[in-house]
């Protein structure tokens, strides 16, 4: 039997009897899911915070662990000798082994739904549109056509500002991308979400924003807001650049 089943059937807090690491990385998104998960199941753990542009040996070999061949990529758990990669299998995993709630089939499949139709995650393709006013037109309202059809899954799913009574592994899953979207398209490009949310009527998505925002384990492990502008204005810098390479390429390749 393997030591969480045991914690289960000895009715202890499933993962207070493990070790665990947490291999992370300071504004990724995906890690994000990974420590909120963790932090909302109140066990401890060791965060280590990975420099991604000189990845460590120890970093490299845990991932390998994991996903052997694959490029090292954060976040990457360990639990005693498991080793798991990919922050939603990690996010679940958690959630499954240490809440206090478990959720039935038909529940986990309805919040992995929930994680596959959030919009929120499209906010970086509003960015890369910024230059241009009608493309910026037509990417705002495609995003916020995405927000009208997320408040129709919340309508139909959603029992309050979240998917059931408790936060759950959905919501670990989406917040990173909640918290990115507001903050940089307010900054960016001047468009608040929680107006959006107004002007289509979506009051059950603004809850939802406003309830992931507040979220204590939300706040713990989110950055300074400066440094997720910071880390996004290069991210676009590096598109930029790679677009003007491409441009610059175009027209060779068109005359052939
Ligand atoms: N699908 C992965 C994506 C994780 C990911 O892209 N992590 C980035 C940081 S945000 C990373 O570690 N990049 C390092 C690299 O690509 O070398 C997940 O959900 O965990």
């Amino acid at each position: 039997m393997s030591v969480v089943a045991l914690a289960l059937v000895a009715g202890v807090h499933a993962m207070s009897v493990t070790k665990l690491k947490l291999w992370s990385s300071a504004a990724c998104p995906y890690a994000q899911r990974a420590r909120i998960a963790l932090e909302e199941s109140g066990v401890s753990y060791d965060l280590v915070i990975e420099d991604l542009s000189a990845k460590s040996e120890g970093f490299i070999a845990a991932y390998a662990e994991a996903n052997p061949g694959g490029r090292a990529k954060v976040p990457v758990l360990e639990v005693d000798d498991l080793v798991i990669c990919e922050s939603l299998v990690i996010t679940e995993y958690v959630a499954e082994t240490a809440w206090a709630h478990n959720l039935s089939p038909e529940q986990r499949a309805i919040a992995r739904l929930m994680v596959e139709v959030s919009p929120f995650s499209g906010y970086f393709e509003v960015l890369k549109a910024r230059y241009d006013a009608d493309d910026l037109a037509d990417a705002v309202s495609a995003f916020a056509a995405k927000i009208g059809n997320f408040e129709k899954f919340l309508s139909k799913h959603a029992a309050g500002p979240f998917l059931f009574e408790d936060f759950c592994f959905a919501e670990a899953a989406i917040a990173p991308f909640v918290k990115r979207s507001v903050l940089c398209l307010n900054h960016f490009i001047d468009v608040d979400i929680r107006d959006v949310c107004q002007f289509r009527n979506c009051p059950r998505t603004l809850a939802f924003v406003e309830a992931c925002l507040e979220r204590p384990s939300v706040l713990t492990t989110s950055l300074p807001d400066e440094e997720y502008i910071a880390g996004t204005k290069a991210l676009l810098a590096r598109f930029d650049e790679a677009a003007r390479k491409a441009r610059e390429k175009a027209p060779s390749s068109a005359l052939k």
